[in-house]
């Protein structure tokens, strides 16, 4: 049984003369273990605890790279230390936390208490983006990820880029394995949580901006490219899927037309014969990549099988009864009123297939 130590993991790159005196009030206020990990800071910011008092030093594990490895890196180092320590089993968790002083001691505070009191959920200290003294470029990239990451990944977050995150001991080798380097290992956290039906609390924080966030280390073009990459990943596997099987139907209606020339059948016989037997296998091969590619699911393969080809006899009945209806109700052309119908549907059955089909998943 845990009892309710907390480990506070800080990754730190050329941290100020801020750092230490958090780190010391971090300690006063209880921390039980505090986890550095310098990501190779230039030597001049380096930073030393020596001088420390014994007590605290034993409470201080300082880990180094000896390169900029980035934070994802950083982090996923942190948790492994964590796991391979003498004395986890003491502990509930850890808590991530910036070293810039964007997160304040009693912050972390509370997530230790929120952590303490259930160690099923990840818990997110989150910001408030509606607040007005936010730096517009924060409050709308903030604003905008958490509305493109409520569409595709089906959980609604206040705050999907808050570093100030309690994560339980039992859900860490979850996460340690994780894609990520950098900034972008923070939203693979978020998704896989997601996936994995991991429930997440939110705790409101103060907004803290210092100076205009002048000391980010965060790269507006690229790092924002490696996390829309990882948002969007799942989605964009499913256009692909989608786009392949057109193209796997298309060939095999061809060739089991050509087959079907020495069968003794009409032309109208060989083309719904070359039709049914292409959407058999094209059906088959999008669900066997959807499965397996684009949702990565572990669950019973005869209950998805079922689920998929139910969803496909009720997409095809709902598209020609909506058709119907654009065409008769507001006298849209058939090809029109199709695209806008089958375009739908398309978000729909994504909609479905993650939600339902393929829920279950590994990791
Ligand atoms: N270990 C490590 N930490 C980093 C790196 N980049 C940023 N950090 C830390 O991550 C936290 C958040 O980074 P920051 O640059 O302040 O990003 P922002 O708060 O989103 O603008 C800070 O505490 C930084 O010290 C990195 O490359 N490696
Ligand atoms: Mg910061």
């Amino acid at each position: 049984m845990n009892s309710g130590k907390v480990a506070i993991v800080i990754p730190v790159l050329g941290p100020d003369s801020h750092f230490m005196p958090y780190c010391h009030s971090l300690l006063e206020h209880g921390a039980d273990r505090i986890i550095i990990v310098d990501d190779g800071s230039p030597d001049k910011t380096n930073f030393d605890y020596s001088g420390w008092e014994d007590s605290y030093a034993e409470k201080i594990v300082l880990l180094k790279h000896c390169i900029n490895l980035g934070k994802g890196r950083a982090l996923k180092d942190a948790m492994n230390h964590f796991m391979n320590m003498e004395d986890v089993s003491d502990f509930c968790g850890i808590i991530t936390a910036d070293s810039d002083g964007q997160h304040t001691v009693d912050d972390v505070c509370r997530l230790k208490e929120t952590l303490q009191q259930d160690q099923d959920r990840l818990i997110l200290g989150i910001r408030d983006f509606d607040h007005n003294k936010i730096p517009v470029k924060s409050a709308f990239g903030n604003r905008t990820t958490r509305r493109v990451f409520h569409l595709l990944h089906g959980v609604k977050l206040k705050d999907t880029q808050t570093g100030l995150r309690a994560v339980p001991t039992k859900l860490i080798p979850l996460y340690v394995g994780l894609y990520g380097e950098r900034f972008e290992y923070e939203m693979n956290m978020l998704i896989h949580s997601a996936r994995n039906h991991i429930g997440i609390t939110e705790i409101p924080i103060p907004t803290i901006y210092l100076n205009n966030n002048a000391g980010t280390h965060f790269r507006p073009l690229q790092d924002s490219f490696a996390i829309y990459k990882l948002i969007f990943g799942t989605f964009f596997r499913y256009i692909l899927s989608s786009v392949s099987s057109f193209a796997v139907d298309i060939v095999f209606f061809r060739l089991v037309l050509g087959l079907a020339q020495a069968l003794p059948l009409t032309q109208t016989g060989r083309i719904f014969t070359a039709t049914i037997a292409a959407r058999i296998i094209s059906s088959l091969y999008n669900y066997l990549v959807n499965r397996n590619i684009v949702f990565r699911s572990s669950g019973n393969a005869v209950t998805s099988l079922i689920g998929y080809y139910a969803l496909c006899v009720v997409q095809m009945l709902l598209s020609a009864s909506l058709v119907a209806l654009l065409v008769h109700g507001v006298q849209f052309s058939e090809t029109v009123a199709k695209i806008i119908v089958d375009s739908f549907l398309f978000l729909l059955s994504y909609y479905v297939q993650r939600k339902y089909i393929f829920r279950e998943v590994t990791s």
